[in-house]
Protein backbone atom coordinates (compact mmCIF):
# COMPACT_ATOMS: atom_id res chain seq x y z
CA UNK A 1 0.00 0.00 0.00
CA UNK A 2 1.17 3.33 -0.93
CA UNK A 3 2.26 5.45 2.05
CA UNK A 4 1.01 9.05 2.22
CA UNK A 5 1.77 12.00 4.98
CA UNK A 6 -0.60 14.47 5.51
CA UNK A 7 0.50 17.64 6.41
CA UNK A 8 -3.18 19.40 5.90
CA UNK A 9 -6.70 20.47 7.48
CA UNK A 10 -8.85 18.15 6.00
CA UNK A 11 -12.75 17.59 6.43
CA UNK A 12 -13.41 14.11 8.10
CA UNK A 13 -14.98 12.18 4.20
CA UNK A 14 -11.36 13.76 2.78
CA UNK A 15 -9.68 11.61 5.68
CA UNK A 16 -12.33 8.77 5.52
CA UNK A 17 -11.51 8.23 1.54
CA UNK A 18 -7.54 8.61 1.65
CA UNK A 19 -7.40 6.32 4.66
CA UNK A 20 -9.63 3.66 2.54
CA UNK A 21 -6.92 3.90 -0.22
CA UNK A 22 -3.38 4.99 1.31
CA UNK A 23 -1.40 3.94 4.37
CA UNK A 24 -2.22 7.34 5.81
CA UNK A 25 0.04 9.35 8.75
CA UNK A 26 -1.02 12.44 9.83
CA UNK A 27 2.13 14.64 10.66
CA UNK A 28 0.21 16.80 13.07
CA UNK A 29 -0.69 13.76 15.66
CA UNK A 30 3.03 14.06 16.11
CA UNK A 31 4.50 15.68 19.13
CA UNK A 32 7.62 15.77 17.83
CA UNK A 33 7.20 16.27 13.81
CA UNK A 34 11.32 16.82 13.34
CA UNK A 35 12.29 14.08 15.16
CA UNK A 36 9.52 11.57 13.05
CA UNK A 37 10.28 13.07 9.71
CA UNK A 38 14.07 12.11 10.20
CA UNK A 39 13.25 8.75 11.59
CA UNK A 40 10.52 8.02 9.03
CA UNK A 41 10.75 10.90 6.02
CA UNK A 42 12.02 8.33 4.03
CA UNK A 43 8.96 5.97 3.68
CA UNK A 44 6.42 8.64 1.66
CA UNK A 45 6.04 8.79 -1.82
CA UNK A 46 2.93 10.96 -1.83
CA UNK A 47 2.18 14.23 0.37
CA UNK A 48 -1.60 15.70 0.99
CA UNK A 49 -1.88 18.87 2.12
CA UNK A 50 -4.21 22.15 2.46
CA UNK A 51 -3.86 25.41 0.95
CA UNK A 52 -2.96 27.42 4.03
CA UNK A 53 -0.60 24.78 5.36
CA UNK A 54 1.20 24.04 2.17
CA UNK A 55 4.42 21.93 2.15
CA UNK A 56 7.51 24.27 2.44
CA UNK A 57 10.88 23.53 1.22
CA UNK A 58 11.83 22.00 4.61
CA UNK A 59 9.37 19.50 4.32
CA UNK A 60 9.50 18.61 0.65
CA UNK A 61 13.42 17.93 1.87
CA UNK A 62 12.25 15.78 5.07
CA UNK A 63 10.87 13.48 2.18
CA UNK A 64 13.64 12.15 0.06
CA UNK A 65 11.59 9.76 -2.17
CA UNK A 66 8.49 12.09 -2.63
CA UNK A 67 7.23 12.24 -5.85
CA UNK A 68 3.72 13.93 -5.56
CA UNK A 69 1.84 16.57 -3.59
CA UNK A 70 -1.47 16.58 -3.27
CA UNK A 71 -3.06 19.96 -2.11
CA UNK A 72 -7.29 20.67 -1.20
CA UNK A 73 -7.21 24.59 -2.17
CA UNK A 74 -6.43 26.29 -5.04
CA UNK A 75 -3.87 28.70 -3.43
CA UNK A 76 -0.50 27.73 -3.47
CA UNK A 77 1.87 30.18 -1.79
CA UNK A 78 2.72 27.55 1.10
CA UNK A 79 4.12 25.32 -0.83
CA UNK A 80 7.24 25.40 -2.22
CA UNK A 81 6.52 25.07 -5.69
CA UNK A 82 10.82 25.38 -6.75
CA UNK A 83 11.63 23.09 -4.10
CA UNK A 84 9.17 20.53 -5.43
CA UNK A 85 10.30 21.06 -9.04
CA UNK A 86 13.67 20.62 -7.98
CA UNK A 87 13.49 17.46 -6.21
CA UNK A 88 11.27 15.90 -9.53
CA UNK A 89 7.78 15.84 -7.15
CA UNK A 90 4.77 16.52 -9.44
CA UNK A 91 2.09 19.12 -7.54
CA UNK A 92 -1.87 19.00 -7.63
CA UNK A 93 -4.14 21.64 -6.38
CA UNK A 94 -8.17 21.95 -7.21
CA UNK A 95 -9.11 24.65 -9.28
CA UNK A 96 -11.95 25.24 -11.30
CA UNK A 97 -14.02 23.43 -8.64
CA UNK A 98 -15.04 26.18 -6.39
CA UNK A 99 -15.08 29.47 -8.46
CA UNK A 100 -18.95 29.30 -7.90
CA UNK A 101 -18.60 29.40 -4.36
CA UNK A 102 -15.67 31.12 -4.14
CA UNK A 103 -17.77 33.76 -6.43
CA UNK A 104 -20.86 33.59 -4.24
CA UNK A 105 -18.62 34.58 -1.02
CA UNK A 106 -17.42 37.74 -2.77
CA UNK A 107 -20.85 38.90 -3.89
CA UNK A 108 -22.28 37.85 -0.58
CA UNK A 109 -20.01 40.21 1.31
CA UNK A 110 -20.45 43.06 -1.62
CA UNK A 111 -23.81 43.30 -0.59
CA UNK A 112 -23.22 42.43 3.26
CA UNK A 113 -20.88 45.31 3.59
CA UNK A 114 -23.00 47.78 1.48
CA UNK A 115 -26.54 47.91 2.35
CA UNK A 116 -25.77 46.55 5.83
CA UNK A 117 -27.79 43.36 5.92
CA UNK A 118 -25.01 42.33 9.40
CA UNK A 119 -25.17 44.88 11.58
CA UNK A 120 -29.03 45.23 10.27
CA UNK A 121 -29.85 41.89 12.13
CA UNK A 122 -27.63 42.93 15.12
CA UNK A 123 -29.70 45.93 14.65
CA UNK A 124 -32.85 43.78 15.14
CA UNK A 125 -31.91 41.34 17.15
CA UNK A 126 -30.67 44.21 19.90
CA UNK A 127 -34.24 45.10 20.10
CA UNK A 128 -33.58 49.03 18.50
CA UNK A 129 -35.98 48.24 16.04
CA UNK A 130 -38.78 47.16 17.92
CA UNK A 131 -38.20 49.87 20.20
CA UNK A 132 -38.90 52.36 17.15
CA UNK A 133 -35.66 53.37 16.20
CA UNK A 134 -34.77 53.39 12.18
CA UNK A 135 -32.23 51.97 10.44
CA UNK A 136 -29.86 54.03 8.90
CA UNK A 137 -29.88 54.14 5.06
CA UNK A 138 -27.20 51.97 3.20
CA UNK A 139 -26.01 52.16 -0.42
CA UNK A 140 -27.00 50.49 -3.13
CA UNK A 141 -25.28 47.85 -5.25
CA UNK A 142 -27.40 47.10 -8.38
CA UNK A 143 -25.51 49.74 -11.38
CA UNK A 144 -22.40 50.77 -9.36
CA UNK A 145 -18.72 50.26 -10.11
CA UNK A 146 -17.18 47.06 -9.30
CA UNK A 147 -13.38 47.26 -9.20
CA UNK A 148 -11.67 43.62 -9.85
CA UNK A 149 -8.03 43.22 -8.36
CA UNK A 150 -6.88 39.40 -9.67
CA UNK A 151 -9.00 38.76 -12.95
CA UNK A 152 -8.30 34.82 -13.00
CA UNK A 153 -10.62 31.88 -12.59
CA UNK A 154 -12.55 33.11 -9.45
CA UNK A 155 -12.62 36.92 -10.80
CA UNK A 156 -13.87 36.24 -13.83
CA UNK A 157 -16.65 34.49 -12.41
CA UNK A 158 -17.50 37.27 -9.50
CA UNK A 159 -17.51 39.38 -13.11
CA UNK A 160 -20.20 37.29 -14.67
CA UNK A 161 -22.06 37.59 -11.30
CA UNK A 162 -21.83 41.44 -11.57
CA UNK A 163 -23.53 41.23 -14.79
CA UNK A 164 -26.91 40.10 -12.79
CA UNK A 165 -26.66 43.23 -10.68
CA UNK A 166 -25.87 45.62 -14.08
CA UNK A 167 -22.93 46.58 -12.59
CA UNK A 168 -19.66 48.47 -14.47
CA UNK A 169 -16.86 45.98 -13.77
CA UNK A 170 -13.20 46.99 -14.39
CA UNK A 171 -9.75 45.13 -13.37
CA UNK A 172 -6.74 44.99 -12.47
CA UNK A 173 -3.17 42.26 -13.27
CA UNK A 174 0.17 42.61 -14.57
CA UNK A 175 -1.14 41.52 -18.22
CA UNK A 176 -4.60 42.05 -19.81
CA UNK A 177 -7.10 38.93 -20.22
CA UNK A 178 -8.13 38.59 -23.96
CA UNK A 179 -11.47 37.45 -25.05
CA UNK A 180 -13.33 38.98 -22.60
CA UNK A 181 -15.63 42.39 -22.13
CA UNK A 182 -14.14 44.33 -18.90
CA UNK A 183 -11.64 47.31 -19.12
CA UNK A 184 -8.15 46.45 -18.44
CA UNK A 185 -6.63 49.02 -15.91
CA UNK A 186 -3.11 49.26 -15.22
CA UNK A 187 -2.92 50.76 -12.18
CA UNK A 188 -4.17 49.70 -9.11
CA UNK A 189 -4.52 53.26 -7.67
CA UNK A 190 -7.01 54.52 -10.66
CA UNK A 191 -8.77 51.41 -10.30
CA UNK A 192 -9.38 52.39 -6.81
CA UNK A 193 -10.22 55.42 -7.03
CA UNK A 194 -12.96 54.74 -10.30
CA UNK A 195 -15.01 52.02 -8.41
CA UNK A 196 -17.92 52.16 -5.35
CA UNK A 197 -16.20 48.54 -4.43
CA UNK A 198 -12.79 47.17 -4.75
CA UNK A 199 -13.05 43.41 -4.74
CA UNK A 200 -9.59 41.56 -3.98
CA UNK A 201 -8.87 37.86 -5.61
CA UNK A 202 -5.79 37.71 -6.78
CA UNK A 203 -2.85 35.24 -5.87
CA UNK A 204 -1.21 35.27 -2.78
CA UNK A 205 2.19 35.33 -1.78
CA UNK A 206 5.17 37.17 -1.98
CA UNK A 207 4.71 38.98 -5.27
CA UNK A 208 0.85 40.80 -3.84
CA UNK A 209 2.27 41.19 -0.21
CA UNK A 210 0.55 44.46 1.02
CA UNK A 211 -0.52 45.33 -2.27
CA UNK A 212 -3.62 47.38 -1.09
CA UNK A 213 -1.63 49.47 1.11
CA UNK A 214 -2.81 53.21 2.75
CA UNK A 215 -2.62 54.83 -1.01
CA UNK A 216 -4.73 52.21 -2.55
CA UNK A 217 -7.27 53.04 -0.11
CA UNK A 218 -6.93 56.91 -0.16
CA UNK A 219 -8.09 56.39 -3.61
CA UNK A 220 -10.88 53.99 -3.07
CA UNK A 221 -11.80 57.15 -0.50
CA UNK A 222 -14.92 57.74 2.19
CA UNK A 223 -17.37 56.37 -0.63
CA UNK A 224 -15.62 53.26 -1.41
CA UNK A 225 -16.15 49.61 0.21
CA UNK A 226 -13.80 47.01 0.33
CA UNK A 227 -13.82 43.15 0.11
CA UNK A 228 -11.31 40.75 0.30
CA UNK A 229 -11.26 36.55 -0.38
CA UNK A 230 -7.76 35.84 -1.67
CA UNK A 231 -5.56 36.44 0.99
CA UNK A 232 -5.05 38.31 4.13
CA UNK A 233 -1.20 39.07 3.37
CA UNK A 234 -2.52 40.87 0.01
CA UNK A 235 -3.89 43.87 2.30
CA UNK A 236 -1.52 46.23 4.55
CA UNK A 237 -3.74 45.32 7.72
CA UNK A 238 -2.87 47.89 10.22
CA UNK A 239 -3.16 50.38 7.30
CA UNK A 240 -7.05 49.43 6.68
CA UNK A 241 -7.69 49.25 10.08
CA UNK A 242 -6.86 53.06 10.58
CA UNK A 243 -8.42 53.97 7.38
CA UNK A 244 -11.81 52.39 8.55
CA UNK A 245 -11.25 53.71 11.85
CA UNK A 246 -10.67 56.94 10.61
CA UNK A 247 -13.61 56.77 8.01
CA UNK A 248 -11.21 57.10 5.14
CA UNK A 249 -12.93 54.31 3.69
CA UNK A 250 -16.83 53.36 3.95
CA UNK A 251 -16.74 49.63 4.91
CA UNK A 252 -14.97 46.45 4.17
CA UNK A 253 -16.00 42.69 4.25
CA UNK A 254 -13.30 40.34 4.83
CA UNK A 255 -13.08 36.56 4.46
CA UNK A 256 -9.11 36.46 5.51
CA UNK A 257 -6.91 37.88 7.16
CA UNK A 258 -3.02 38.30 7.96
CA UNK A 259 -2.57 36.02 11.16
CA UNK A 260 -6.44 34.15 10.59
CA UNK A 261 -7.59 33.49 13.22
CA UNK A 262 -6.95 36.24 14.52
CA UNK A 263 -8.73 39.25 13.41
CA UNK A 264 -7.43 42.60 14.72
CA UNK A 265 -9.63 43.78 17.81
CA UNK A 266 -10.46 47.46 16.03
CA UNK A 267 -12.43 45.91 13.96
CA UNK A 268 -14.62 43.79 16.17
CA UNK A 269 -16.55 47.34 17.09
CA UNK A 270 -16.77 48.48 13.94
CA UNK A 271 -20.58 48.24 12.55
CA UNK A 272 -19.41 48.89 8.63
CA UNK A 273 -17.09 45.67 8.47
CA UNK A 274 -18.54 42.15 7.70
CA UNK A 275 -16.08 39.51 9.15
CA UNK A 276 -16.02 36.19 7.65
CA UNK A 277 -13.90 32.79 9.16
CA UNK A 278 -12.28 32.01 5.68
CA UNK A 279 -15.08 30.14 4.62
CA UNK A 280 -15.48 31.26 0.85
CA UNK A 281 -15.42 28.06 -0.54
CA UNK A 282 -16.84 26.32 2.79
CA UNK A 283 -19.83 24.52 1.17
CA UNK A 284 -20.73 20.54 0.90
CA UNK A 285 -20.75 20.63 -2.55
CA UNK A 286 -17.50 22.54 -2.84
CA UNK A 287 -15.46 20.57 -0.26
CA UNK A 288 -16.58 16.93 -1.62
CA UNK A 289 -15.66 18.08 -5.05
CA UNK A 290 -12.29 19.54 -4.08
CA UNK A 291 -12.00 16.37 -2.05
CA UNK A 292 -12.48 14.76 -5.15
CA UNK A 293 -10.23 16.50 -7.33
CA UNK A 294 -7.51 15.70 -4.26
CA UNK A 295 -7.52 12.23 -4.62
CA UNK A 296 -8.19 12.17 -8.66
CA UNK A 297 -4.45 13.81 -8.58
CA UNK A 298 -3.07 11.00 -6.30
CA UNK A 299 -5.03 7.97 -8.80
CA UNK A 300 -4.34 9.68 -11.98
CA UNK A 301 0.06 10.19 -10.52
CA UNK A 302 0.19 6.57 -9.09
CA UNK A 303 -1.51 5.30 -12.41
CA UNK A 304 -0.18 7.48 -15.24
CA UNK A 305 2.83 9.46 -13.43
CA UNK A 306 0.65 12.85 -13.47
CA UNK A 307 -1.60 14.39 -11.41
CA UNK A 308 -5.35 15.76 -13.21
CA UNK A 309 -4.87 19.52 -12.27
CA UNK A 310 -0.91 20.20 -11.66
CA UNK A 311 0.72 23.28 -10.24
CA UNK A 312 4.08 24.31 -11.52
CA UNK A 313 6.56 27.40 -10.16
P1 LIG B 1 -5.86 32.45 -10.73
O1 LIG B 1 -6.79 31.97 -11.79
O2 LIG B 1 -4.45 31.99 -10.74
O3 LIG B 1 -5.89 34.06 -10.75
C1 LIG B 1 -4.98 34.84 -10.05
C2 LIG B 1 -5.08 36.27 -10.54
O4 LIG B 1 -4.17 37.08 -9.79
C3 LIG B 1 -4.70 36.46 -12.01
O5 LIG B 1 -5.62 37.34 -12.61
C4 LIG B 1 -3.33 37.10 -11.95
O6 LIG B 1 -3.13 37.85 -13.11
C5 LIG B 1 -3.49 37.95 -10.70
N1 LIG B 1 -2.23 38.37 -10.11
C6 LIG B 1 -1.22 37.59 -9.65
N2 LIG B 1 -0.22 38.37 -9.18
C7 LIG B 1 -0.62 39.65 -9.34
C8 LIG B 1 -0.03 40.92 -9.04
N3 LIG B 1 1.18 41.01 -8.49
N4 LIG B 1 -0.73 42.04 -9.31
C9 LIG B 1 -1.96 41.97 -9.85
N5 LIG B 1 -2.57 40.79 -10.15
C10 LIG B 1 -1.90 39.67 -9.91
O7 LIG B 1 -6.41 32.10 -9.29
P2 LIG B 1 -7.92 31.88 -8.80
O8 LIG B 1 -8.28 30.44 -8.94
O9 LIG B 1 -8.79 32.91 -9.43
O10 LIG B 1 -7.73 32.17 -7.23
C11 LIG B 1 -7.24 33.41 -6.80
C12 LIG B 1 -6.85 33.34 -5.33
O11 LIG B 1 -8.01 33.32 -4.51
C13 LIG B 1 -6.10 32.07 -4.89
O12 LIG B 1 -4.72 32.17 -5.20
C14 LIG B 1 -6.36 32.03 -3.40
O13 LIG B 1 -5.35 32.72 -2.70
C15 LIG B 1 -7.67 32.79 -3.24
N6 LIG B 1 -8.75 31.91 -2.78
C16 LIG B 1 -9.33 32.17 -1.58
C17 LIG B 1 -10.35 31.35 -1.12
C18 LIG B 1 -11.02 31.60 0.19
O14 LIG B 1 -11.48 30.65 0.81
N7 LIG B 1 -11.11 32.84 0.64
C19 LIG B 1 -10.78 30.26 -1.88
C20 LIG B 1 -10.17 30.04 -3.10
C21 LIG B 1 -9.15 30.88 -3.55
P3 LIG B 1 -1.65 38.19 -13.69
O15 LIG B 1 -0.82 36.94 -13.54
O16 LIG B 1 -1.90 38.63 -15.11
O17 LIG B 1 -1.17 39.32 -12.85
C1 LIG C 1 -9.87 26.79 1.67
C2 LIG C 1 -8.64 28.32 0.03
O1 LIG C 1 -9.92 27.56 2.83
O2 LIG C 1 -8.54 27.04 -1.92
C3 LIG C 1 -7.99 27.89 -1.23
O3 LIG C 1 -6.93 28.43 -1.56
O4 LIG C 1 -8.16 29.21 0.68
C4 LIG C 1 -9.89 27.69 0.48
O5 LIG C 1 -10.57 27.04 -0.52
C5 LIG C 1 -8.82 25.79 1.83
O6 LIG C 1 -8.33 25.22 0.70
C6 LIG C 1 -9.27 24.71 2.81
O7 LIG C 1 -8.18 24.17 3.36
Amino acid sequence: MTQLLNNGRLPPFLMARLTAEYRLHDLMQETDPKAFLAAHGYEFTGLVTSAPRGADAALIKALPNLQVISSFGVGLEKIDLAAAASQGVAVGYTPDVLNDCVADTAFGLVLDVMRGFSAADRFVRSGAWAAGQAYPLARKVSGQRLGLVGFGRIGQTIARRAAGFDMAVRYHSRRPVAGVPWLHEPSLLELAAWCDCLLVIVAGGAGTRHLINAPVLDALGPRGFLVNVSRGSVIDEPALVQALVNKRIAGAGLDVFENEPQVPADLLALDNVVLLPHIASATQETREAMAERVMANLASFFSTGQVMSAATP
